[in-house]
């Protein structure tokens, strides 16, 4: 799978996509992800990528154009199951939509700066918004990176049986249970016998068990449905 990334701090990217599983991925050639600096692709002079809104108010927008040149140009060179716009007024990030974009091709991913960018892009090319939650961050680049990360670790073949995401918190619509290693005994707290016990029955009775009870404190939303 390609990603495509947009952005006016590619910087804020580098990092994200460059260690452990990601780069993994990557390596393994099942993950191309590549950040697209916006300033790159303006018609106008000094970079500008933005301007005042029409209208007035605070706060500067996006202008279509610069958008307009660089997504026509990927698409010219690939097809894209979705092109998506970061934006807290967004659908919320999860699982599913995780699980469904893993497997559905090429994306590209636009983040969003200020104000956010001209509707008349989100009309003509945008086909899904992603929120990460209910907080505002000061751009969409953390939020891409945790997109990216959230799908690239889901492609098949990206996990092996020690990082499975089988066992994941989500994945059954429980939050994952309680992990112990060495020592057996940590300052006079000993690692539950349940899983010292040798009994994969058991041990699985416990983890199932320790994940409802977490989920029915934490998360009791999660088993309404
Ligand atoms: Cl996608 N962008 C910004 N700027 N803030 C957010 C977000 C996205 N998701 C949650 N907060």
């Amino acid at each position: 799978m390609r990603i495509d990334i947009i952005s006016v701090v590619p910087g804020l990217l580098e990092s994200p996509f460059a260690h452990s599983i990601m780069k993994r991925a990557q390596d393994k050639g099942l993950l191309e992800v590549e950040v697209h600096n916006l300033r790159t692709y303006t018609p106008y002079k000094q970079g500008q990528v933005d301007d005042y809104q029409f209208g007035g108010g605070a706060g500067m927008v996006i202008m279509p154009e610069p958008l307009a040149i660089l997504i026509d140009k990927l698409k010219e060179e690939r097809e894209y199951a979705e092109i998506i716009f970061m934006t807290p007024d967004g659908i919320t990030f999860n699982q599913p939509i995780a699980n469904r974009l893993s497997l559905g091709g090429n994306l590209i991913i636009i983040c969003g700066h200020y104000k956010g960018i001209d509707q008349r892009i989100r009309d003509m090319y945008i086909t899904m918004e992603l929120s990460i939650g209910d907080y505002v961050l000061s751009g969409g680049e953390l939020a891409a990176a945790v997109v990216v990360d959230a799908i690239g670790r889901l492609i098949p073949g990206v996990l092996n049986d020690e990082t499975s995401a089988l066992t994941d918190s989500f994945q059954d619509n429980l939050l994952a249970p309680p992990v112990y290693t060495r020592p057996a005994e940590f300052r006079g707290v000993k690692v539950p016998a349940e899983l010292m016990s040798g009994n994969h029955k058991l041990i699985e009775e416990w983890r199932y068990q320790q994940a409802l009870e977490r989920t029915k404190e934490r998360r009791p939303d999660l088993l309404e449905d």
